[in-house]
């Protein structure tokens, strides 16, 4: 057959074959069948040697217009097959709709709360002090007037890393450093992770704590009442009434313990003829415990005779179930995204 109307058949015969395309496999396979290294336009070219010499110029001219041509129409159909499957993925695609919005990361309620207290004691003149976890027996417990054969050490409570060295059971360590570091008048607040050797509903072997002191001349329990009255009204609304209850703590001396008015049922400690399940009935909420600092601690740091202040220790676990409602303790530590991303 004539290589001229053989190779001038091609490109009216792929013409017909891309009518039919429907698929970018249906496209491909056309693709191999005239333009592949075993195709139709190849197998047509590969007879070329063989034609006479002065055949060659005008069959190979051919050959190559036909190759151009063939890659055109080719071209133009993968063209139109992408625009057509862009189309109909445009058609059920409404770009008005609102993307799906990533999760967006949130504070811990523990962090929130560490963080509402401490700035909470920073606007009435407290500076914020931290210190290390593993502390020695002597920071943890004797500066705190806690002699070795006391309960409050008892194998029972405290974490032991040796003979002298704890995981800190409370944060006055931190409040022992500073004293041995600056002269009174000092007002701070340690927050802090504390560590205890106990593990049920209610408790967990680590908690966190922010606890306070202030010391200076003629620091009194008016000034203890007075500071804590307006932090527990800061914390849990203007409204919400103090009580300081009688209490022990070792390191303090008279101590108490400061009950707020019920945020639930707003200190009745009922409601339709119920006891409150928050206070359970009694319209007192406990938040915290507070003491006058023992003489026998300035003794340990250092500071003179006439100085007096006052100490305190919130646990920030409980003012968290307060602040936010919240029943059970352990939801603080499990870490379920849906509970965690409440607080965002
Ligand atoms: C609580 C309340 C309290 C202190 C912590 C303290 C710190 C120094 C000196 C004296 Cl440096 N006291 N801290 C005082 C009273 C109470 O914590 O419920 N603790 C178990």
């Amino acid at each position: 057959m004539d290589v001229i109307s053989a190779l001038e058949q091609l490109a009216p015969e792929l013409e017909k074959g891309l009518a039919e395309v429907a698929s970018s496999e249906d496209l491909e396979a056309l693709r191999v069948e005239f333009l592949g290294r075993k195709g139709r336009l190849a197998a047509i070219m590969s007879t070329l040697p063989t034609l006479d010499a002065a055949d060659r110029p005008k069959a190979g001219k051919c050959a190559n217009e036909v190759k151009g041509k063939l890659t055109e129409l080719f071209d133009a159909r993968k063209e139109r097959l992408l625009a057509d499957v862009e189309e109909k993925f445009l058609k059920g695609f409404d770009p008005t709709l609102p993307g799906r919005r990533p999760w967006e990361g949130s504070r811990h309620p523990i962090t929130l709360t560490m963080e509402k207290i401490c700035s909470t004691f920073q606007s009435l003149g407290f500076d914020i002090e931290s210190g290390p976890e593993v502390e020695t027996d002597y920071y943890n417990f004797e500066a705190l007037n806690l002699p070795p054969e006391h309960p409050a050490r008892d194998m029972q409570d405290t974490l032991y890393l040796s003979d002298k060295v704890v995981l800190r059971t409370q944060t006055s360590a931190v409040q022992v450093h500073t004293m041995e570091k600056r002269r009174p008048p000092v007002a701070i607040v340690a927050p802090g992770k504390v560590y205890r050797r106990d593990s049920d509903v209610t408790h967990t072997p680590m908690f966190h704590q922010v606890e306070g002191l202030m010391v200076g001349e003629h620091v009194t329990m008016a000034h203890l009442r007075g500071i804590l009255t307006a932090f527990s009204q800061a914390m849990f609304g203007a409204e919400t009434k103090v009580r300081f209850r009688p209490s022990f703590f070792p390191f303090t001396e008279p101590s108490a313990e400061v009950d707020i008015s019920c945020c639930l049922c707003k200190g009745k400690g009922h409601a339709n003829g119920t006891p409150c399940r928050v206070c359970k009935g009694t319209g007192w909420l406990e938040i915290l415990g507070c003491g006058m600092v023992d003489p026998a601690v300035y003794n340990y740091v250092g500071y003179p005779e006439d100085i007096t202040g006052f100490a305190f220790g919130v646990g920030v676990e409980r003012v968290a179930m307060l602040t936010y409602g919240l029943g059970d303790l352990r939801m603080f530590f499990e870490n379920d995204s849906r509970f965690l991303r409440q607080f965002a």
